[in-house]
């Protein structure tokens, strides 16, 4: 055989599996905030490709991963989350595509409804099997923290540093959490009608104690993860109502979630490092 042959046959021959630990894992790695960083790195990843989209050349995963991203007025906390995410996801040789949900407007902010949108509008894209939920401020600090699916709901953010790297209360999934698309759908996704900071992270914690499921968490050591420092967002003041609303979880599931979501997208924009959804969600 000539090695022409050689090379048609390699790639006709289709791609193995990706192995259970990715090779090209570093471990532990250096997150500065303080330091400007350049996109143009980042692009220079050749197979990273219109809308943020990329796949392994090495080996086939095993899993689609949605990075969903609620996002408004975070420009700054957006170059820095790309600048080090897109080498880890990479690095973890994930099958994943990356969407910033912005929220269109000025009225009160309402992050789990843009994780909504996020889960809907990816799924027009690409068949997604797996959603990662991730606040646009957190990295984190080592790449064997996957970003993918496990077979329990996964909660991410286990170590950060503003809660002196461990978790500020047994029952929290806030900052980055990751759920396949049958998880998600257990629950009914998220809830639509918790406006304003706080709550909606813990609403969902109660969904998934209701349908029985349990929270999967990489080690403290493997969790860590930085958070740039940010003052509270204008129109994203604590909501007075939410202590009111996470102890009537088990009533509103079946009807507050992914079956009752409504929106009107207002702009998609793809460019290579991300697909950007402006998206109407109303207002309180
Ligand atoms: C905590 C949780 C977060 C969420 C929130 C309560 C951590 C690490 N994170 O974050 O998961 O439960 O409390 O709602 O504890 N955002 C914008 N523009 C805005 C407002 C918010 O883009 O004007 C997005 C952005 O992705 C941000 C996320 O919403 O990271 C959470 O908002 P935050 O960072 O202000 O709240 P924080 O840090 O207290
Ligand atoms: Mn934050």
């Amino acid at each position: 055989v000539t090695e022409e042959a050689n090379g048609v046959e390699a790639f006709k021959t289709p791609l193995e599996k990706c192995p259970e630990t990715s090779p090209l894992l570093v471990g532990p790695l250096r997150v500065e905030f303080s330091d400007p960083v350049d996109l143009e790195e980042i692009r220079q990843e050749p197979l990273l490709v219109e809308g943020g989209h990329y796949k392994p050349p090495q080996c086939l995963s095993v899993q689609k991963v949605a990075v969903i991203i609620p996002y408004r007025h975070r420009e700054h906390h957006l170059k820095y989350w790309l600048y080090y995410l897109h080498p880890i996801l990479q690095r973890q040789q994930l099958d994943y595509g990356v969407y910033i949900i912005e929220q269109d407007g000025e009225d009160t902010f309402n992050r789990a409804k843009l994780l909504n949108v996020g889960y809907a509008e990816a799924l027009k894209d690409y068949d997604y099997d797996c959603f990662v939920f991730s606040d646009i401020d957190i990295v984190p600090m080592d790449d064997r923290n996957m970003y993918h699916c496990y077979d329990q709901p996964r909660h991410l953010a286990v170590a950060m540093d503003k809660f002196g790297y461990g978790l500020p209360y047994n029952q929290y999934f806030g900052g980055v959490s990751a759920m396949s698309k049958d998880q998600y759908l257990k629950i009914n996704g998220f809830p639509n009608n918790y406006w304003g900071w706080g709550g909606e992270d813990d609403d969902i914690f109660n969904r998934l104690s209701i349908r029985g499921m349990s929270i999967s968490r990489p080690d403290v050591m493997t969790g860590k993860c930085k958070m740039i420092h940010h003052e509270r967002d204008k129109m994203n003041d604590p909501n007075p109502q939410r202590f009111d609303r996470i102890a009537h979880t088990r009533e509103t599931i079946d009807t507050d979630g992914i079956n009752s979501l409504t929106y009107t997208v207002v702009k998609v924009e793809k460019g290579q490092l991300f697909t950007k959804i402006t998206v109407d969600i109303g207002k309180p």
